[in-house]
């Protein structure tokens, strides 16, 4: 008998067994899931899928699907595809590290992509046709309205354009999740596109629940199975010495009345960094301030406690297991402050410019003149993808990277002479910041950059390689507008593939 969380009789009628449902998955077909950081993915369908992908590769008969997400998920979902080696395809966003080495090993193709830009592409046609959704929801209503779960990424868009959908109805998820998210239908396509209604933070424009055809739904499978994020490591003294320049500058800009008091929506990227400047934003001079972000992070959490942040705005949790058991354990107290919307919502180039969001994300590494990796190690080793970081940096009012000067022990420099892969380009990047201090490259020209970035954030072991690096290329270089040596631009990320080190 289908539980009391399966409220519609037609769909309790369409329970099956993970297993039934993952057979209707077939080699080649486009896959939709649900999930978005490690909340919300479906746990049980993808890993019967998994199973029958292994046992049909010892056959002699293998198969592999296309695989789109929100963002990414966990292992159940990314982990155990890619262990099985049954995805040839994925987008938009990767962290999880099977899947990684098969992508950096070139046996997965991987579409890394801007997460605000996904659901219009699929309606759009660009991205081909979607065969099955597999969606994680909290619950289904009488009529047949789905209420999300703890991440909502593109699952409308999933729902809407798959032929058939399966759905995992997870009792794990706490039931006063219902009425917390905000699902707007009013998008369209050119030429019939018309501007998103919301102009606070705040704001709800659309409705609770997923629509669905109860028609569609080729399969409901009931789970009971917590949504998974790592823990947090505490942060460390450059975290610590990075969240200090950063909170100086907001402080700042306040002072000579560039912010208000209680800043503009804050969108804060995840990882330790970001949760370090989130915690030091508890004791800072800052009230009543407010978040339009993407991922709701233990920090957003501690400063929704601390009273210092009215209410967050974002498209999924991600949280700690320790941070997940308090939410769920006092959810309705959060009610009222926190909105699980769309990422092509929360992630909005139009509402991101229109909000004025104050966007802090961690880079792989910065040039001298202030263009921003997010993504390659060395030019070519994918570590997670561009997430939302691009959608929020073009369109901030504040654009902030933040990162530690050196990575690996101090063998490679997070500043360097010439990006190996771009993803910012300097007219995206306003502020960088690493433990060392912040430049603010506002109103500079590139030369001008060089000096701020080279001053204020590279290393003092790399600082001097660097000096000489731009005044060899001053004397050097073609042209004089953003000074290069093209022969010499990549010397110190070859140097560390040869050495191990960039040092020279
Ligand atoms: O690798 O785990 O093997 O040691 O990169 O680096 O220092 O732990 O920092 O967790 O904040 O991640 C840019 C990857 C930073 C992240 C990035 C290695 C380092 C380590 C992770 P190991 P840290 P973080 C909205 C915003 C794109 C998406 C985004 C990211 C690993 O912030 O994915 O911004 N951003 N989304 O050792 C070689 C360097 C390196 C380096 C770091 N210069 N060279 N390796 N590493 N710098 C939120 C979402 O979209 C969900």
């Amino acid at each position: 008998m289908a539980s009391d969380r399966i409220a519609h009789a037609g769909l309790a009628a369409k329970c099956r067994s993970a297993e039934e449902a993952a057979a209707m998955i077939t080699d080649g077909m486009t896959v939709g899931m649900s999930g978005f950081t490690g909340a919300g993915y479906p746990k049980a369908v993808p890993i019967a899928l998994a199973a029958r992908m292994t046992a049909a590769h010892d056959a002699g008969d293998p198969f592999r699907v296309k695989v789109w997400t929100g963002a990414s998920t966990g292992p159940e979902l990314d982990g155990a595809l890619a262990k099985a080696d049954g995805v040839e395809f994925r987008l938009p966003y990767n962290s999880d590290p099977i899947a990684r080495e098969r992508i950096n090993r070139g046996e997965m193709q991987y579409f890394d992509m801007h997460l605000s830009q996904v659901a219009p592409m699929a309606w759009q046609g660009f991205l081909g046709e979607l065969d099955v959704a597999v969606v994680e929801v909290t619950g289904i209503t009488s009529d047949g309205q789905l209420i999300p779960s703890a991440s909502v990424g593109n699952n409308k868009t999933w729902l809407d354009r798959a032929k058939g959908v399966i759905l995992e109805v997870n009792r794990w998820q706490n039931a006063a999740l219902e009425g917390m998210h905000d699902i707007y239908y009013g998008t369209a396509l050119p030429p019939h596109r018309v501007p998103i209604p919301l102009v606070r933070a705040d704001q709800r424009i659309g409705q609770p629940t997923f629509r669905c055809a109860p028609d569609k739904v080729i399969a409901v499978v009931e789970t009971d199975a917590p949504d998974r994020n790592a823990p947090f490591t505490p942060p460390d003294a450059a975290a610590h010495a990075i969240a200090g320049h950063l909170l100086d500058f907001l402080a700042h800009e306040v002072h000579v009345g560039r912010l208000p008091a209680s800043l503009l929506p804050l969108q804060s990227g995840v990882g330790n960094i970001a949760n370090a400047v989130l915690t030091g934003l508890i004791d800072a001079p800052f009230e009543n301030m407010i978040a339009y972000t993407e991922v709701i992070q233990d920090g957003m959490l501690d400063l929704l406690d601390s009273g210092k942040l009215r209410m967050a705005s974002a498209t999924a949790f991600s949280l700690s297991p320790d941070a997940a058991a308090r939410l769920n354990a006092d959810m309705g107290r959060y009610h009222d402050k926190l909105i699980l919307r769309p990422q092509e919502i929360s992630n909005h180039p139009e509402l991101i410019r229109r909000l004025g969001c104050v966007s802090m994300n961690g880079l792989i590494e910065a040039d001298i003149y202030g263009n921003v990796n997010s993504t390659h190690v060395m030019g070519s080793r994918i570590q997670n993808g561009i997430g939302g970081s691009g959608d929020f940096a073009r369109n901030a009012y504040l654009s902030i990277f933040m990162t530690p000067s050196t990575a690996k022990q101090g063998a490679i420099s997070a500043i360097v002479p010439h990006v190996s892969h771009t993803d910012h380009i300097n007219q995206d990047v306003q502020v960088i910041v690493t433990e060392q201090g912040l430049a603010d490259l506002r109103g500079l020209a590139p030369r001008q950059r060089a000096e701020a970035i080279i001053a204020h954030c590279a290393h003092p072991d790399y600082r001097p390689a660097l000096r000489d690096y731009f005044a060899r290329a001053m004397a050097g270089s073609f042209g004089l507008q953003s000074p290069m040596l093209p022969g010499e631009a990549l010397a110190w990320h070859q140097r560390y593939m040869d050495s191990g080190t960039m040092r020279s």
